[in-house]
């Protein structure tokens, strides 16, 4: 694995372990074979030792495992020796990755049991792989990171090392389930399912080590492409039969396959409205098929009608989802799980939270998040997303009473990330963009978890003994609000290239059918989603956010043009006028790129050149292109409104 370079974990990051004498307590295989793998290596690496067996004298570390079995872990320190008690196999492998992450510090002072244990029980990661070279998408759909990790010129990789690495970053920062295929399924990642399932089997052979179970995206046409039925009928008793036998087979090939991804009646993919038959009968069919074997179906709720008519404004996008699936709340089996986008749109830097997400209580919800930076920069700006995904993760849909979004999905079917892992040797294309990767396997384990703090996680394990610690926050810790200074304003979203969605284009999607309009005039900007005079979105969410949003008062501002549409004048509690914002944070935006941009000049030197290089390069385009943004957003609204900037900056 010459040609990649370190991610979180490089070798020095074991060092605290790899010097020390370490007591594995367990007997076995599997997780625990890969524990004593780990302290094997890092004692070789550092002199350290390992001993497998009981009587603890002289070890600094003694690992072992209960009976309970499980995810958590216990840890303490007394008397100069500390101790990890898995629940499971699972729980010892984490609590040796938490061993890693506090380093020296898990050697020090004493510490009272603390009991660690993931708030949410399935924490995704979903890889949009077309295993074949789609000719508009690549290989990877909205991938920034090179090709797959998983196949190669659309056959299986022989080598699956990078694999077994991944699956090692992904452990260490709490993942333990994976989606290796595109939810669009094409004609070739269709037939992961039947005749290439060998494909898939040894992928699950890669992460199982690693606590990783591996699930599938499939096409709800497949008893049609690939079983040459006539229909996918989910009530006919030969359709039910098809995915019964094909998903037997699955588990007859991998025991401890996870389940099905499925995005039906969603841009173009099939599903159950062919058949005049409802999403929860589609779900039920495949839930069904996999409850015998203990697996799980993850249904997206991404339905929406892509090919609306931009002159009616009565359709709105944003209810779509809400409007489907509501009335659907408490059919679906125990083992459906309802897929969520965290917002109404599409993965925008700032949208509410999807009210969706709060109204279905007899439904097992998952948050989806996108780690692949699709709206935000698409890892070649850097966007700290760990910020994003706390505020969405912390959100009351009650207003502060009742329990929060983390609390939903923690009951529900958990968190899912869209990857943004490639074959790049930097892994994430844009080498910072990893800290994505590491914070939403961290929020996922504890949403309470600060994201600067995570940040500093990923850093320390990242840049082990290094010192760019001050100036990687200095570059990371605002980017997600930078970004969205610089971009489309007050929540209004969207203005990009159409297809790419790279960098901006404001009227770009104002009149096509996809939905996603801001509606910017002479007078005034933003949608009207109010129940009073607008799409009546407003009232899919409960009190007190369904009069806070109605109200143009008490929205607060980085939502307004989300939620109303208002003339340029109009004040926002922060005391400027929205098209003052609008110049003030496109100009902000800039600078502030700039300054992160000489930031990271300062620490050539201390960091792999490599890597500084790269970065230094993608802070270059990241610069070149808020400028773009900055000028060409200003100039649209100087020229749509007819206002001047207050300070008299250049607007073309
Ligand atoms: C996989 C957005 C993206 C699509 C993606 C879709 C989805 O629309 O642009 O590439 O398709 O979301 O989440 O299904």
């Amino acid at each position: 694995m010459t040609d990649v370079h370190a991610a979180w974990l490089p070798a020095e990051a074991f060092r605290s372990i790899g010097t020390r004498n370490v007591l594995l307590a367990a007997d076995g295989g599997g997780l625990v074979g890969t524990v004593a793998a780990e302290v094997a290596h890092a004692g070789d690496t550092f002199g350290g030792s390992l001993r497998r067996g009981t009587g603890g004298d002289g070890a600094d570390l003694v690992l072992s495992v209960g009976a309970a079995g499980g995810e958590g872990f216990e840890l303490s320190r007394a008397g100069g020796v500390t101790t990890v008690r898995g629940d499971g196999p699972a729980g010892l492998l984490y609590g040796l990755f938490h061993v890693v992450r506090l380093g020296e510090a898990a050697f020090g002072a004493d510490r009272s049991p603390e009991r660690h244990q993931p708030a949410m029980t399935r924490r995704m990661v979903d890889h949009w792989d077309n295993v074949d070279v789609h000719p508009v998408m690549g290989q990877v759909e909205r991938g920034y990171a090179g090709g797959s990790v998983f196949w190669r010129d659309g056959a299986a990789r022989g080598d699956l090392a990078r694999v077994r690495a991944y699956a090692r970053l992904l452990a260490a920062c709490g993942v333990n389930a994976l989606a290796v295929n595109n939810v669009n399924v094409h004609a070739t990642e269709a037939h992961l399912l039947t005749d290439r399932l060998g494909d898939v089997a040894a992928i699950a052979e890669t992460l199982r080590p690693y606590g990783i179970r591996t699930h599938l995206s499939v096409s709800f046409a497949a008893p049609v492409t690939l079983g040459g039925l006539p229909s996918a009928d989910p009530l006919l008793p030969e359709v039910r039969h098809w995915w019964e036998a094909a998903t037997r087979r699955v588990y007859d090939a991998i025991p401890d396959f996870g389940g099905y991804v499925v995005k039906a009646d969603s841009e173009g993919q099939p599903g159950p409205f062919a058949y005049g038959r409802t999403h929860a009968e589609g779900a039920n069919l495949l839930a069904d098929a996999l409850a015998p074997h203990g697996g799980v179906v993850h249904w997206r709720a991404f339905v929406y009608n892509h090919r609306q008519d931009w002159r009616d404004r009565s359709t709105d996008r944003a209810r779509a989802a809400h409007d489907h699936f509501v009335p659907l709340d408490g059919r679906f089996r125990d083992n459906a799980i309802l897929q969520v986008k965290y917002g109404p749109m599409d993965f925008q830097p700032r949208e509410p939270v999807s009210p969706l997400i709060a109204a279905m209580p007899s439904t097992r919800v998952a948050v989806e998040v996108q780690a692949t930076q699709e709206y935000t920069g698409q890892q070649r700006h850097v966007c700290y997303l760990g910020p994003l995904w706390s505020d969405v993760l912390g959100f009351g849909p009650w207003g502060t009473d009742g329990t929060t979004v983390a609390g939903i999905a923690a009951v529900g079917g958990g968190l899912v990330a869209v990857s943004n892992v490639g074959d790049d040797p930097f892994w994430t294309g844009h080498p910072l963009a990893q800290a994505n990767l590491y914070a939403f396997g961290r929020l996922a384990w504890d949403p309470r978890l600060d994201p600067g703090a995570v940040l500093d996680e990923w850093i320390g394990l990242t840049f082990p003994g290094q010192s760019p610690r001050d100036a990687l926050h200095a570059v990371m810790d605002g980017s997600w609000r930078t970004y969205e200074r610089y971009t489309a304003p007050l929540g209004v979203g969207f203005m990009v290239r159409p297809g790419h969605h790279y960098g901006p284009d404001v009227d770009g999607y104002e009149y096509t059918p996809w939905g996603t309009y801001h509606f910017a005039d002479r007078d005034g900007i933003g949608v009207d989603r109010s129940r009073a005079t607008g799409t009546g979105f407003t009232g899919q969410y409960p009190p007190p956010w369904r009069d806070v949003y109605e109200s143009v008062e008490l929205c607060p501002d980085e939502l307004l043009l989300f939620f109303h549409h208002v003339p340029y004048g109009h004040l926002l509690h922060s005391g400027s006028t929205v098209i003052q914002h609008i110049y003030d944070t496109h100009f902000a935006g800039v600078e502030e790129v700039a300054a992160m941009r000489e930031r990271w000049a300062s620490v050539a030197g201390s960091v792999d050149p490599a890597l500084h290089g790269r970065v230094a390069d993608l802070l270059d385009e990241q610069l070149r292109s808020a400028q773009e943004w900055c000028d060409q957003v200003n100039s649209y609204f100087h020229r749509k409104s007819g206002v001047p900037d207050a300070r008299g900056r250049h607007v073309y």
